[in-house]
């Protein structure tokens, strides 16, 4: 069945394929391998020993170098190679069928050609490694199988932290063709240490037919990283075309004092946009920071449960200080398997943007040997680290990890909050009125662009649910999904607005880093009716006394009625040209969801009272009571 030479695969790797007794899997490693020219094979199994192999190679190959502390390492990524590059991210369409405009698509066949002519000969000399991988909790109702082929070991080796390790459980498939497909490349590679050299040859390029992506030219782990993003976007086609959710979700614990329990939620914000430090704000616990599969238990008890579909955190490392962040910061500067990747290294201890520590004068960053004052090609100067610079880490290393992370049934789901970068429109925390209008949070979510992303920052777009970069089906579609599978549940989650970035007109924040603790445990309490609110055309928004007695409880801090008033006024022209911004968005998607329209309707008419009864613009809370 394999016709891969013996030179290449050696007969104690085939045997490792063969026990897989799985076809399909032969298949395609026949079929890359024979395109990307691999001189060696190595199937990597869930032994301790194959995992090390991918550890001490990687530091062998320099794709990694090891640093002072025991299990550290660092990996570097060419200088153009930073973040996800979305424009070289593409869907893959039949001739014929629907490319939404908010989809990056490219015509299948003409895609395959160019990709696979980039992908001829691209592991040339190299080792390939063939491994099998579980997202989410195994033999679970979540859990989806996945194969990646890759030729790079700190890829393999990412993976191995984040994800759960699924050779023996791939062969439960039986032989199933049910499983993703992720065969990634980095192609030629330059310099020391070396990193992708043709990077404009980078593609990323989703076959959703085959559950099968194709990623070469980089190594960047959100463009090379099958099982992270790759297989979010295969996630959302599956789940679109059947009952759940697949989204850009963390999902937590929080764990509101004296009340003796824990409640679950979800959150959604564009990366790097406080998603992480939610799930980790203190005295909570963390299930996952990146990626929930989202399913009905309503036969059980009538929630949706989430899980975790990964087993890690690959996280922004600036601004990770001792103060704001203890537990992260504790688990970066002790012992551990920890990846880091374009951060600063001083003599073998990473240093990154905004660490509160003194800044440090030279070292070696992305661009090589650095020093204070060293610019680029651009003349643009060189941060030492850079803003996307990341840690990957393994969630059991953490001390707030909350104990369900295995959990075969998940966690049921309370609430979601949904958060943008928005510095003039929302309100801090805002209570959806019903799961249609939660749905509709989501749809109008915008933030202002990050560096987690290739391009330019600070521009403010629409992005639905925080998943927009990863979306491959039609926008109406994905949204009716929601309402669908929201409305078909006996108890759906309540779903919040936030705004952490909210200005004064002067530009100066109105909330504090640690304020987000105060709206989610409002959120939790508002799930046991334990606070009225006060109604506006958007939705709920707290009263003034109890989020005063929640910044005394939880922050020891007096918060006065001139900041509530700030922060929780209506401001209705802000409001209303959002609408006109997100109708035009929408309008541009085919046959947007009626409920869609209506909610924003009437959000439009009862904003547009609401100003004229007042004859102002903007609405303070204490008006609305
Ligand atoms: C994000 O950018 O949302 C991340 C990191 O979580 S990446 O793997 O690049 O997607
Ligand atoms: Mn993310």
């Amino acid at each position: 069945m394999i016709d891969i030479s013996s030179d290449v695969l050696d007969q104690e790797n085939l045997d490792k394929l063969v026990a897989l007794n799985n076809d399909h899997a032969l298949t395609i490693i026949n079929k890359f391998v024979s395109i990307c020219k691999p001189s060696k094979v190595t199937v990597i199994t869930d032994s301790k020993e194959d995992l090390d192999y991918v550890k001490n190679k990687s530091i062998e190959l320099k794709e990694e170098i090891p640093l002072k502390l025991k299990g550290h390492t660092i990996h570097f990524d060419s200088i153009y190679d930073l973040a996800r590059d979305v424009s070289s991210t593409k869907v893959l369409v039949p001739k014929g069928e629907y490319a939404s405009p908010w989809v990056n698509t490219i015509d299948r066949d003409e895609g395959l050609k160019e990709i696979l002519s980039y992908m001829d000969g691209c592991m040339e000399g190299k080792e390939c490694l063939v491994q099998f991988f579980c997202l989410g909790p195994k033999d679970s109702k979540f859990t989806i199988y996945a194969l990646q082929i890759t030729d790079s070991f700190y890829v393999v080796h990412s993976e191995n932290i984040l994800y759960r390790q699924g050779y023996e459980a791939f062969k439960n498939l039986n032989g199933s063709a049910d499983f993703f497909r992720f065969i990634h490349s980095a192609g030629e590679l330059t310099g020391d240490p070396p990193v992708t050299k043709n990077i404009s040859k980078r593609r990323i390029y989703i076959d959703l037919k085959e559950s099968c992506v194709l990623s070469c030219h980089n190594q960047y782990a959100g463009n090379s990283v099958g099982l992270k993003k790759l297989a979010l976007r295969l996630a959302i086609y599956r789940s679109n075309n059947e009952d759940w959710l697949a989204e850009h979700y963390f999902i937590m614990g929080i764990h509101p004092v004296n009340k003796n329990r824990v409640s679950y939620f979800c959150g959604g914000y564009p990366s790097a946009t406080g998603k992480t430090s939610t799930a980790m704000i203190p005295g909570q616990t963390i299930v996952g920071d990146d990626i929930a599969y989202v399913r009905s238990y309503n036969e059980i008890d009538g929630y949706a449960h989430a899980a975790n579909i990964e087993q890690g955190i690959f996280g922004i490392i600036q601004d990770v200080n001792q103060k704001d962040d203890p537990v992260i910061f504790d688990a970066l500067t002790t012992p551990r398997e920890t990846i880091f990747s374009n951060v600063l290294i001083v003599n073998g201890t990473p240093y990154w943007l905004g660490d509160k520590r003194p800044a440090p004068q030279k070292g070696i960053n992305f661009s090589g040997e650095w020093y204070q004052g060293k610019k680029d090609e651009k003349g643009e100067e060189i941060k030492y680290a850079h803003p996307n610079a990341r840690y990957t880490i393994n969630l059991r290393e953490l001390k707030n990890l909350d104990p369900t992370l295995d959990e075969i049934d998940g966690v049921p789901v309370r609430g979601i909050f949904y958060g943008g970068r928005d510095s003039d429109t929302m309100v801090p925390v805002l209570e959806s009125l019903n799961w249609d209008e939660g749905v509709f949070f989501g749809a109008i979510l915008e933030s202002e662009t990050t560096t987690a992303t290739i391009g330019q920052t600070g521009v403010r777009k629409p992005n639905p649910m925080a998943n927009l970069d990863f979306m491959v089906v039609p926008l109406n579609k994905y949204i009716a999904n929601h309402r669908k599978f929201g409305n078909s549940l006996k108890n759906p989650p309540k779903v919040y607005a936030m705004n952490y970035f909210l200005k004064n007109p002067e530009g100066k924040y109105l909330n504090g880093m640690l304020d987000k603790k105060i709206w989610i445990m409002w959120a939790e309490g508002r799930t046991y009716s334990e606070y009225k609110a006060i109604k506006t055309p958007i939705g709920h928004i707290p009263l003034y006394k109890d989020l005063k007695a929640l910044f005394k409880q939880y922050l020891n801090k007096d918060y006065t009625e001139k900041e509530y008033v700030e922060q929780f006024s209506i401001r209705t022209k802000h409001l209303l040209d959002k609408m006109d911004r997100i109708e035009q968005f929408y309008k541009k998607e085919q046959e947007t969801p009626e409920f869609f329209w209506k909610i924003l309707n009437r959000w439009r008419v009862e904003l547009k009272k609401l100003k004229e009864k007042h004859g102002k613009e903007i609405i303070t809370p204490l008006e609305l009571v």
